[in-house]
């Protein structure tokens, strides 16, 4: 990408981009919500797609102009379809938010009974958090984890389904770090007459990968984001069976969103090419491997995980033992460049802005094509900081042996510089 044009136009975006581009670059980014999407997906996600606007859908629209529109969503969605194998996909939504917002409009009236995850636990603020519209708009209960054992227990979740009678159960989460029983959840749900929408945001990519299980067809609904572990452009995807197509159409346009962002759905259609690859295949099960082998020498070296390791891409680990918050974690690993996010462990004891946790894991470096043997060094770097968060030395060295390591794996090569 030529970045010319925006250096003589702003020189304070520029700089500021390109700053970013270093970091990401000089940094490990572990954030596991977080991923480096292809050049080929920025291009899209960068084009003048970003002009134009298309209310409706491919071959119902209410501007002129639309034939190539039409054709890249048309792209976008048959290709999420067969990715997931479903009767419906929707890839306007805006994000994983409105994804959920439209899934719900689809299936409930305002008052209606929704049951998710408790944030505190995992859950998202979309699946039922008192200050979120999921809580507002609609009647909020909630399910979590076991105390001793911090896994979901199925016949917990099937005692509190049949005691509310929910009109939907919302089976995923953003800090749960094993696999999800989409079978157990949909017995649950047909048990007691509610929908079943999976939100698989966070793990869309390992589905595909074959890693964790889908949950095509048990759910009524499916949402996600595409940057996540898919590893696309910002934005959103709602997929369903062929019964709630329409009303999921409807929902998106025109009840909650007006002109798609043309621009982000040329970009999902490429991420959607890339995932249906036989290589996305190996980057989602690469992706698990590193994260197990991290978990495994970060409890070896003496930090707490919750479930006692992972499943899938990301790992919950309580700081406390080592005399830090989560707080003072993320800052102690930013400053060797190691980006985690602070985040709270079920049963925290701590409050939500400075909670016991960290949340870390291994989408964006498995993308840049780190394996098992850099993750062990990695878990040293992260032990290593905590143990020594005040003392400057240390971390100076740490923060150089971590430029050295991202050195060995470029990231965004083609991008070039802002030279
Ligand atoms: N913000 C996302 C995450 O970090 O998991 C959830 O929406």
């Amino acid at each position: 990408m030529d970045y010319s044009a925006l250096m003589k136009k702003d020189k304070y975006v520029a700089n500021a981009i390109s700053s970013e581009l270093e970091r990401q670059r000089f940094g490990l980014e572990m954030i596991p919500s977080e991923n480096y999407c292809s050049v080929a997906v920025l291009e899209a996600m960068g084009s003048i797609f970003n002009s134009k606007y298309s209310e409706g859908y491919p071959g119902k629209r209410y501007y002129g102009g639309q034939e190539f529109t039409d054709l890249v969503e048309t792209l976008a969605t048959e290709r999420a379809k067969k990715l997931f194998d479903v009767d419906h996909a929707n890839v306007q939504p805006y994000s994983g938010s409105p994804a959920n917002m439209a899934a719900y409009a689809a299936l409930l009236k305002p008052g209606d009974k929704l049951m998710g995850m408790t944030l505190s636990h995992g859950g998202h603020l979309t699946h039922g958090h008192g200050i979120n519209f999921s809580a507002q708009r609609y009647t909020a209960v909630h399910y979590g984890v076991n105390e001793k054992t911090h896994l979901i227990d199925y016949s917990e979740v099937e005692n509190i389904a049949k005691k509310e009678k929910p009109k939907i159960i919302v089976a995923g989460a953003t800090a749960y770090p094993r696999e999800y029983d989409f079978k157990a959840f949909g017995e649950i749900a047909e048990s007691v007459g509610a929908y079943l929408l999976a939100d698989i945001a966070h793990i869309s990519g390992l589905i595909i990968a074959g890693v964790h299980q889908s949950p095509s067809k048990q759910a009524d609904v499916i949402t996600s984001t595409t940057h996540k572990t898919l590893r696309g452009p910002r934005g959103g995807l709602i997929l369903s069976k062929k019964e709630h197509a329409q009303a999921i159409d409807r929902a998106i346009f025109p009840m909650l969103q007006g002109g798609p962002h043309m621009n982000a759905i040329a970009a999902k259609a490429v991420c959607f090419k890339e995932a249906l690859d036989q290589s996305f295949k190996d980057y989602g099960k690469q992706t698990v491997k590193n994260a197990k082998v991290l978990a495994d020498r970060l409890m070896e070296q003496g930090l707490t995980l919750s479930t006692d390791g992972t499943d899938n891409h990301l790992i919950l680990a309580d700081v406390t033992p080592k005399g830090l918050t989560g707080g003072e974690a993320e800052s102690v690993l930013d400053e060797v460049g190691i980006t985690v996010n602070k985040n709270t462990i079920p049963f925290d004891k701590r409050k939500p802005f400075d909670p016991s946790g960290i949340r870390l894991g291994t989408p964006a470096l498995t993308t840049r094509g780190m394996k098992e043997h850099e993750m062990e060094k990695i878990a040293e770097f992260i032990v290593n900081a905590l143990d020594n968060h005040d003392n400057a030395l240390i971390k100076a060295r740490i923060h150089d042996e971590v430029k050295d390591l991202c050195a060995e794996f470029p990231l965004y090569a083609e991008l070039g510089g802002f030279e």
